[in-house]
């Protein structure tokens, strides 16, 4: 059956044909010698909206968090990254592999907050003994934990507790707009506490390709050094900056829709017998959501014979709304879901 609805996630948007226009019209130069001007547009826009100095524009979420750490720490130094983070658990352990760094991970609540007295408690003493703790790392949204947003407040507590001691902050702003916008605030306050963030292009801003890194001066050109190590030195890579470029005019104020639908998404499921979610706790465009352990690739499968992909997560499974995802898209899933439910407790 053709695909009628992908909630995999928000990395599977397709580009507008208004984002198609921009990067067929792209203006470009072999950006190894800073001569791309699209990409020099994107990267000083970006470092403007969020209000820092400068901007990279890297291949991927993972390169961007990955260049920010070996800029931020050198070899032997500690990171300490949320126990549910992207970072720790689904990055292959780059910073690791690739810079000889020490992650270190510290518990993380249900909302995606690093307790600033267990930041305290996880910084190590200055003791030839240990790794020196260079740099925190904040996930905002939070991707396991149902996408939830972290305030300007909660922000500055972690920040605080990790400046206490010595470290360098890092945001893995990923969906930092969906934050923005579920908040309701200028991205730039939600980033004002970190030295450096990545946030990402080919999320639900839709964009094929990219993300980018911000932060101070001499930062930025220490992560373009690691970026160039890493092999993703680009030339001509203004058309793909070209639909960055667009995506931060055109594709933010409309995260409100996706976050909508996952709102009436998890209100369906929640009326659902065998499933556990509650939708006052989505604020963003991720829903996770209990179901019976075991049953995660009979729903996936079931789901995908009428044209619904998502991810056979057990028993927690994940459904993310974005571009591609309308609420009539939300209402068949919906009735996919209670049709399955349904018919598995009639031959229970
Ligand atoms: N997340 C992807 C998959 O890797 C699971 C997804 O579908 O959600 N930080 C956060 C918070 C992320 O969610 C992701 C991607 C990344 C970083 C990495 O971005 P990419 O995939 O561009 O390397």
């Amino acid at each position: 059956m053709e695909v009628r609805v992908d909630l995999r996630s928000d990395t599977v948007t397709m580009p507008s044909p208004e984002m198609r226009r921009a990067i067929y019209e792209a203006e470009v130069g072999d950006d190894v010698y800073g001569d791309d001007p699209s990409v020099n547009e994107l990267e000083e826009k970006s470092a403007e909206m969020l209000g820092k100095e400068a901007g990279l524009f890297v291949t991927s979420g993972t390169q961007g968090n990955l260049v920010s750490m070996l800029a931020h720490c050198g070899r032997g130094d500690e990171v300490l990254v949320g126990d549910r983070s992207h970072i720790f658990s689904s990055e292959a352990g780059g910073a690791s592999v690739l810079g000889g760094l020490f992650l270190y991970p510290i518990k993380t609540d249900r909302y995606g907050f690093l307790e600033p007295d267990v930041i305290r408690a996880a910084t190590k003493p200055h003791d030839y003994h240990v790794p020196p703790t260079r740099l925190l790392c904040i996930e905002n949204t939070h991707n396991q934990m149902s996408g939830q947003p972290l305030t300007a407040e909660q922000t500055h507590a972690m920040a605080d507790a990790a400046r206490e001691g010595g470290m360098n902050v890092h945001i893995d702003g990923a969906r930092i707009f969906n934050a923005a916008v579920s908040l309701g605030v200028d991205v730039k306050e939600l980033v004002a506490p970190a030295d450096s963030a990545t946030f990402c292009l080919s999320k639900g801003l839709s964009c094929p390709v990219g993300s980018v890194v911000v932060g101070r001066q001499d930062f930025i050109n220490h992560a373009r050094r690691w970026r160039k190590m890493l092999g993703a030195g680009m030339r001509q890579v203004g058309v793909i900056a070209a639909a960055g470029i667009y995506s931060l005019d055109n594709m933010i104020e409309r995260l409100d829709e996706d976050h909508a639908n996952a709102k009436r998404l998890a209100q369906g499921l929640a009326e659902i017998d065998g499933i556990s979610v509650d939708p006052d706790n989505i604020h963003s465009n991720i829903v996770f959501f209990q179901i019976p352990p075991g049953s995660g690739s009979a729903i996936s499968a079931n789901l995908k014979e009428r044209g619904i992909l998502v991810n056979a997560g057990d028993p927690m499974m994940r459904m993310v709304t974005h571009y591609g995802i309308s609420s009539e898209d939300i209402d068949y899933t919906l009735v996919a879901m209670q049709e399955h439910f349904r018919a598995a407790v009639a031959a229970a």
